[in-house]
């Protein structure tokens, strides 16, 4: 086997400890990990399994974890997890190399005069921050401190709890990064910010903008090869031929930032040949005259203009629909076509929410489904004090009235400490600068605040600006908060801890937002531990924490999807809204219209940068990952794509060294030349452009989009409008 070769178990050679790690001077092929495994006396001291969930990405795929010798040795994903169904992908085996990086951050920090950062007690950390959260308490109120967070469970029980008792509304996820004006813009029209594609039992399902190959969740990627094995009509519109087209019928290369102007043209075909669920509209909608008088222009000649599909596909596409209705859909999507990119994000998801009400494939079979969950119920109140409701509202919510309340505009918040109406924020599995919009901006804003501090594993670009930088212990080192799942069979999963802790200095989630609550003066909230908090949770369920153990997951068969049945629509009307007076009050119209892209490409040597993920990678926070790196330069993976023939126009060829630039940023990469690329954009991987030098592997490696993004955001809706950058684009030396 080469030494390159990167197999499953190599991917786990990665993770097989520091020691191993240091002995072969950095990252190890199989062969010497092998090797050094070989040496090990064999034992079962030290070799145990427990239960956990991935952390390389937001789906939190449930795995079984062995460890040998006190190393981690093999990974088996659960079967019945929401996320995993039996598959966990190649970061979920890359990642675990992260646990024993030699950049994992070891102790607290403390920034000091000169700007960097000396190691301090917990004890210091506590309670300097305790101390400056009261005085900002006192001076400004709660509602001067923020907070953002990845919104799983830990995050989402502790960082919540803690910022409640301190009486601040301002609680954020990383939304306005990711999807949502998608969850916005459906919570308009049918009152839920997403669903699901009956992917088993479709016959035609379209992708607008989601791409289940790269963009892993294996759960999807299941449903979309079991759609296209049972024969579905599979359609992928992306400007890119992305890597999920292996499983589908067709694929459209739209002009990015036109999905609008598309799917109103599809729903005109639709009403005007009277080929939509009549009955469905007539009993279920209001606002339906609205739209289809505000769609009776937005022909499919008019959109082939806007979008570059042609007239005849999108009649036809129209009708195939019509014809497999109701077991058909858009599928939800989940970031890149809609999800945060363009100024017209938020409206393209009431357009999609509209025309899979026009197929009337609401909870039908191999339609779109509303699945529904379990969740822990009330806990006992003498154990788990209740902390009173916050009063006032999240800052952004009046700016951003469509933004959906649950997610909130992070980098709105961010942009207040300029104003000197934000003093205090807190970062919880968030990296915020490099990810969210123009991070020279969002910097400038961190900076300008009282207190930040910054609760990673290693020093990210938003730690780097933090007053205090808290380290955690990593997610194959700690207990969590049990994930309570939606789905056809609801579930709920558990991380357990597997290794023992690394660095002793580190600590979980709860330990640590438990100290700052007691720093903070409210403490009296969090007067549990976590393992009691997960068991009576679980109680709460009929479960308990030692027998989740066991299994890792367990499912919830009597609380199973069932087809047919009419959604309650939790909308203003109790109906599907075609109409939302909310948006017309923002500035849209009612009912959803054309809206433009904020910038359109001149042509020439000008383009449209659009992202998009990589397999191998997640945002920003693996390519700091030794084994993951490895496979960006094996297969060089940081290369802009760009179309063949506006390449062939510009001189430039495959490989080509080019100069990527515009007002904000000027950066140099290398190019694949490819015709899987609409013309008018290129499109830029999305994990690269680390600007922390504590991050050996990841630092300076390729370009980071937000590099090249206006912090500017989308009108009611709050999103960072992630493509709406305009770049050019010269062959160096040219
Ligand atoms: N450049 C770029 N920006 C993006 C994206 C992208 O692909 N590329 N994707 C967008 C999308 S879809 C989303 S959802 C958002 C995601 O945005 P975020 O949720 O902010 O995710 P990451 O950018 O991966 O940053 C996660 C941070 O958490 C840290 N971390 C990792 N494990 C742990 C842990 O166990 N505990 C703690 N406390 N911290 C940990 C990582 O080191 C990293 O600094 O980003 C958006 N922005
Ligand atoms: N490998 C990997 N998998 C992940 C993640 C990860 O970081 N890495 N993160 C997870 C998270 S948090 C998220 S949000 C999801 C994201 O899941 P997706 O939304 O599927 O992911 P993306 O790759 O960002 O976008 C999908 C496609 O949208 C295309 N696109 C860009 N602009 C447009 C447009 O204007 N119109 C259309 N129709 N298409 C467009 C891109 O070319 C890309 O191929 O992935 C999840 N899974
Ligand atoms: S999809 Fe892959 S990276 Fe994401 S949680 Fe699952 S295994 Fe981990
Ligand atoms: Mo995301």
């Amino acid at each position: 086997m080469s030494e390159n070769a990167i197999t499953r178990r190599s991917f786990l050679a990665g993770s097989a400890g520091v020691a191993a790690l240091a002995a072969a001077g950095g990252y190890m092929s199989f062969g010497a990990w092998e090797q050094a495994c070989a040496d090990e006396p064999e034992t079962d001291q030290g070799s145990w399994s427990a239960y956990t969930m991935c952390n390389a990405c937001s789906s939190k795929c449930g795995y079984k974890a062995y460890v040998k010798n006190g190393r981690l040795s093999k990974l088996i994903a659960s079967e019945h997890d929401a996320s995993a169904q039996g598959k966990i992908c190649a970061r979920g085996y890359g990642y675990p190399a992260i646990v024993y990086s030699e950049d994992r951050l070891t102790d607290p920090l403390k920034k000091n005069d000169k700007g960097e950062f000396e190691a301090i007690s917990w004890e210091q950390a506590f309670q300097e921050i305790g101390d400056k959260v009261k005085a900002i308490i006192d001076e400004n109120g709660p509602e001067a401190l923020a907070l953002v967070q990845d919104p799983r469970p830990n995050g989402a029980f502790y960082t919540k709890r803690f910022l409640d008792a301190l009486g601040s509304p301002n609680y954020y996820t990383h939304g306005a990064a990711c999807n949502l004006s998608k969850a916005s813009g459906y919570a308009e029209v049918i009152g839920a910010g997403d669903f699901s594609a009956d992917t088993a039992n479709t016959k035609m399902i379209m992708y607008i903008g989601r791409s289940v190959a790269d963009a892993i969740k294996p759960a999807h990627l299941q449903g979309l090869q079991k759609a296209h094995e049972n024969g579905a009509k599979v359609v992928m519109v992306d400007p890119r031929c992305n890597n999920s087209t292996v499983f589908a019928d067709e694929w459209l290369p739209i002009n990015p930032g036109t999905d609008l102007a598309f799917i109103l043209a599809m729903s005109h075909v639709l009403i005007r040949d009277g080929i939509y669920d009549k009955a469905y509209a007539a009993e279920n909608v209001v606002g339906f005259d609205e739209f289809a008088a505000g769609v009776a222009d937005c022909t499919p000649a008019w959109a082939e203009g806007i979008c570059g599909i042609s007239a005849a596909d999108i009649e036809r596409l129209a009708v195939e629909f019509s014809q497999a209705a109701p077991a058909a859909c858009i599928d939800a999507g989940w970031r890149g076509g809609f999800g945060n990119q363009y100024a017209n994000s938020g409206e393209t998801a009431r357009a999609i929410a509209v025309f899979n009400t026009l197929l009337g494939c609401w909870n039908q079979k191999g339609g779109a489904l509303f699945t529904s969950g379990v969740s822990a119920g009330k806990l006992d109140e003498e154990k788990f004090p209740p902390v009173p409701k916050v009063e006032g509202k999240k800052a952004g919510s009046a700016e951003y009235p469509l933004a959906s309340a649950g997610m909130g505009v992070n980098v709105y918040a961010a942009s207040l400490a300029k104003e000197g109406k934000m003093k205090g924020m807190f970062f919880y599995n968030s990296n915020m600068v490099a990810g969210y919009s123009n991070p020279a901006y969002l910097q400038e804003c961190l900076e300008a605040l009282d207190l930040c501090v910054v609760v990673d594993i290693q020093m990210s670009e938003t730690a780097l600006c933090a007053d205090y930088v808290l380290p955690e212990c990593s997610y194959l080192e700690r207990l969590e908060v049990p994930a309570f799942n939606g789905g056809l069979i609801p579930s709920v999963s558990l991380r357990d801890k597997v290794l023992d802790v690394i660095h002793p200095n580190t600590k979980p989630c709860d330990e640590i937002f438990k100290g700052l609550a007691e720093a903070c003066g409210v403490g009296e909230y969090f007067p549990f531990t976590i393992e009691e908090l997960a068991d009576a949770q679980l109680k709460t369920v009929g479960l308990s924490l030692d027998a989740l153990r066991e299994v890792g997951t367990v499912e919830f068969p009597e609380k199973a999807f069932v087809y047919g049945n009419t959604p309650k629509w939790k909308t203003p009307s109790g109906k599907i809204q075609f109409t939302s007076e909310k948006c017309a009050a923002a500035g849209y119209t009612a009912a959803p219209t054309w809206v433009a892209p904020a910038v359109m490409p001149a042509g020439g040597n000008q383009f449209r940068m659009i992202t998009g993920k990589q397999a191998i990678h997640s945002h920003t926070m693996t390519a700091n990952c030794k084994p993951l790196m490895a496979i960006t330069e094996d297969y060089d993976l940081t290369r802009i794509w760009m179309n063949a023939d506006r390449a062939a126009q510009l001189g430039i060829a495959d490989g080509d060294e080019v100069e990527v630039s515009n007002e904000l940023h000027t950066g140099r990469c290398r190019v694949k030349v490819t015709q899987r690329m609409n013309p008018t954009a290129i499109f830029l991987p999305p994990a690269y452009g680390c600007t922390s030098e504590q991050q050996h592997t990841a630092y300076g490696v390729g370009l980071r989009s937000t590099d090249y993004t206006t912090y500017q955001l989308e009108t009611g809706y709050g999103s960072t409008m992630a493509h709406e950058i305009l770049v050019t684009v010269k062959k160096v030396g040219a």
